[in-house]
């Protein structure tokens, strides 16, 4: 037993002298210390001895079993050294490399614009309404005097999505919406920013989607003469101080009286130039009071409060401010153009 025990122990030492990885060790490991290894097989013998030897045999055993695992943690340790080595090597990091840019966003201009828009109003005591953009026929349409045979209706010039619901033309309904919610409140001053859609065939002027802010003014005693110093500050703050107005008689089915609202030309200052074709003038606004059946239709008895509206389309402004000729400009998003505006 003893010459088995002896050939045991050089086999298992040569053949760990051989192994190469860890999965090695564990192999011989089990082949010659596992639980039916070849130590466990030799051991069965241990009945057959005399009562002094089995000691003797017992230490022997336990000697090569301690030199065997000896070895086999020597070398455990000696492989995943090297495994956390070449780990290391390979995670090395260069701290002097130079960084990767990071390009830095910006907001857009036509956000620009209507932030810039917001604040104006918000300095004279407005607050911001905001409305669903898939809207029902009445609020964009019937609530707004918009009788069933205008031409605004038609499936031509709208994005219907069934016969009683579209793409809203106009953020007038959210204005309609506000009054509703007001419940015949007073005063009414809202600021509505928001897309709105029209079956326009696109080009530089025009977008079958857009950008538009109106305002809506609701209280007693309203006047044209509120309308028109309320529109005289706003494009003083937006165009600068020396900017004049000038209204034109128009027509709107939600407003009467209702005017077109010309600034002096941001260009030329007036005098006339390509930007105004030669007028001094520019159109950016529609405007109006509020008409009696509108008021009426939002919960507003017309014979005790008046008020008045206005709309401007946001890309008109933008392309007017940054002196931009194509509408289309803002929703390509081809970053030679954004990048422009990163630090207006
Ligand atoms: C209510 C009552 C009245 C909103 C108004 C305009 C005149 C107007 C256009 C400007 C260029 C639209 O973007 S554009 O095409 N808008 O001319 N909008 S008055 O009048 C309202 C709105 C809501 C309850």
């Amino acid at each position: 037993m003893r010459d088995r025990l002896e050939t045991m122990k050089s086999e298992a030492l040569e053949e760990l002298k051989r192994a190469e990885d860890i999965q090695t060790l564990q192999e011989l490991r089990v082949k010659y210390l596992g639980k039916k290894g070849i130590l466990t097989e030799i051991l069965r013998g241990m009945g057959g001895l005399s009562a002094e030897e089995r000691p003797v045999i017992g230490q022997l055993a336990n000697d090569v079993r301690a030199s065997i695992e000896e070895v086999i943690a020597e070398k455990q340790n000696k492989f995943q050294q090297a495994e956390t080595e070449k780990r290391l090597r390979s995670e090395t990091i260069d701290v002097t490399l130079p960084g990767r840019n990071i390009g830095q966003g910006a907001v857009h201009p036509l956000s620009k614009v209507i932030r810039e828009i917001e604040d104006i109003f918000i300095g004279m005591g407005y607050r911001i309404a905001e409305g669903p953009e898939v809207e029902t026929d009445y609020y964009n349409f019937e609530a707004l005097n918009l009788p069933k045979d205008h031409p605004a209706r038609d499936m031509q010039d709208s994005f219907y999505i069934t016969d009683e619901i579209l793409l809203r033309t106009q953020t007038s309904p959210v204005q309609i919406r506000t009054m509703e919610a007001m419940d015949g409140e007073v005063p009414v001053k809202i600021i509505c920013p928001g897309k709105v859609y029209r079956r326009d065939d696109d080009d530089a002027t025009h977008s079958f989607q857009f950008m538009q802010i109106e305002g809506l003014v609701i209280d007693r005693n309203i006047r044209m003469s509120d309308l028109k110093g309320t529109l005289q500050q706003f494009v003083r703050e937006m165009f600068g101080s020396q900017t004049e107005i000038r209204l034109r008689p128009s027509f709107f089915p939600f407003t009467e009286p209702s005017a077109e609202v010309d600034v002096t030309c941001v260009h030329c200052g007036g005098n006339g130039c390509r930007v105004c074709k030669h007028t001094g003038w520019l159109e950016i606004l529609g405007s109006g009071m509020v008409h009696p059946r509108v008021l009426e239709m939002g919960g507003y008895d017309p014979e005790q409060y008046s008020g008045f509206a206005f709309g401007m389309g946001v890309e008109r402004i933008a392309m007017l401010k940054y002196g931009v000729d194509d509408i289309r400009h803002y929703y390509t998003n081809d970053l030679r153009f954004l990048e422009q505006f990163v630090r207006i």
